[in-house]
């Protein structure tokens, strides 16, 4: 495509993002690629491979984006284009079932075994969006829980002090919202069990779910504190209200088993998305049987999508969740994740710049923070974001692409091996004494 490059822009991509303003709102197809979150313009990528992306300037990144997590092998894996290259002999979808359908519902039940039924969508909203009104259908209840800085997708009752890109762009309630629909939506702080039983000892018979991102990865990474999930467990249980993980960020990346393996805690209900679609769109959720046999067409929970385990899509996740469940995939990727982080906090330290960072499987968070730790959303955006934005770009300057928001979580993948890790920590070693 030849774009027109007017005298003042400096490189592909600028002239691209002007092209794409002309067309597309903000220039980006979602709000978190438009470096709103870092200042200047956003790159456009040309392609990946394994843990680097190339830009329109053929500038080469070490990518912790991942594409927000799926590529947990990194770009472009063998088995994953081996697997898309079989299906494209056969076909791209047929709006009908297909044997590769059966195959990965049958191995999301196996590696998370809360998960007795599954239903396949195309993305992380529609997973989480269906999680809930089904969670409504089987209670007969309305009210739903969420926490501040948690992002569970655009679905319209949780656009409430959402994470990710909302939190981003500073408006954490979105416009065209109606306020009959967060009427319906209690927002608590993240990691603060007293709310939680003070708002389930007045109001939990109406309390239909909880959704919770178990550890929490869009308002950076957060991890639940000891006891929290547990907490929230046994209050569902005792109100007869639907606990809903979404773990379409942390399914099949914090461990083989997500979140819930982890902490071993059994929600009714999860979200997946992200690493199920290996890099193309699938969403899913799934759990209890007899709450998902309450969806259409056995029950009369609607629910539905043209889309819906596209056998591209699901031939690419099911390459990478084969992948995956090779002996010691996590352990590897874990230790990896643990070196990249233990080298940055030793630059940031050897620079006395006060930095905190929190790790767990293949994802990370990194705070410019004097607290040792980070467990709410307030301790978040009290962090220096600032300095985020100036570490951002002087680690892009050095060939390192981290996710443009001080509010995100980043990715390591099986690709990030050795040299990676080593060229990351030099240019973090040049970004901290540069801070
Ligand atoms: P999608 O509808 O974007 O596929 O998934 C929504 C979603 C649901 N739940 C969790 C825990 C999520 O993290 C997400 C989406 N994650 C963001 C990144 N933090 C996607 C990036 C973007 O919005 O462009």
């Amino acid at each position: 495509m030849t774009v027109s490059k007017p005298e003042n822009i400096t490189s592909r991509s600028a002239a691209l993002f002007e092209e794409a303003k002309r067309y597309i709102p903000g220039g980006v197809n979602s709000p978190v690629r438009a470096f709103r979150g870092v200042g200047g313009n956003p790159l456009f990528f040309q392609g990946g491979e394994g843990a680097w992306l190339t830009d329109e300037d053929s500038n080469r990144y070490i990518d912790y984006v991942g594409a927000w997590g799926p590529l947990i092998l990194g770009h472009r894996h063998p088995d994953v284009i081996e697997a898309l290259q079989a299906q494209l002999t056969h076909g791209l979808g047929y709006g009908a079932s297909t044997e590769a359908e059966v195959t990965i519902a049958k191995t999301i039940c196996k590696l998370v075994p809360s998960i007795e039924r599954v239903r396949l969508v195309t993305s992380g909203t529609e997973a989480t969006m269906s999680a809930i009104r089904v969670a409504r259908g089987y209670t007969r209840r309305d009210k739903v829980v969420k926490f501040e800085g948690c992002y569970h997708g655009h679905v319209d009752g949780l656009l409430v002090k959402a994470g990710s890109g909302a939190l981003t762009l500073g408006e954490p309630d979105s416009l065209g919202v109606p306020k009959a629909y967060t009427d319906l939506t209690y927002v608590l702080p993240y990691n603060d069990a007293a709310a939680l039983e003070k708002l389930f000892e007045t109001n939990g018979d109406e309390i239909a779910c909880i959704i919770v991102e178990p550890v929490a990865g869009n308002m950076n990474l957060v991890p639940p504190v000891p006891g929290y999930l547990e907490t929230m467990r046994e209050l569902c249980t005792h109100y007869g209200s639907v606990l809903i993980f979404d773990e379409v960020m942390t399914g099949f990346r914090v461990a083989l088993g997500g979140a819930q393996a982890h902490y071993n805690v059994t929600p009714d209900l999860t979200a997946l998305g992200k690493v199920i679609g290996g890099g193309l769109p699938v969403g899913a959720f799934g759990g209890k049987r007899e709450i998902m046999e309450m969806i259409a067409p056995m029950g009369p929970v609607y629910q539905a999508g043209t889309l819906a385990g596209s056998p591209l899509a699901v031939a690419a996740g099911m390459a990478m969740l084969n992948a995956i469940q090779k002996p010691g995939f996590h352990d590897e990727l874990n230790r990896r994740s643990k070196a990249l982080m233990n080298g940055l906090q030793a630059r940031a330290d050897a620079a006395n710049i006060p930095f905190t960072t929190h790790q767990l499987g293949g994802m990370f968070g990194c705070f410019f923070s004097e607290e040792e730790s980070i467990s709410t959303f307030e301790q978040v955006m009290a962090c220096d974001v600032e300095r985020f934005r100036r570490y951002f770009h002087l680690m892009l300057n050095n060939g390192v692409y981290l996710a443009p928001s001080a509010f995100e979580a980043g990715f390591v993948s099986a690709a990030h091996g050795d040299e990676e890790i080593n060229k990351t920590l030099d240019a973090a070693e040049i970004a901290f004494a540069a801070l």
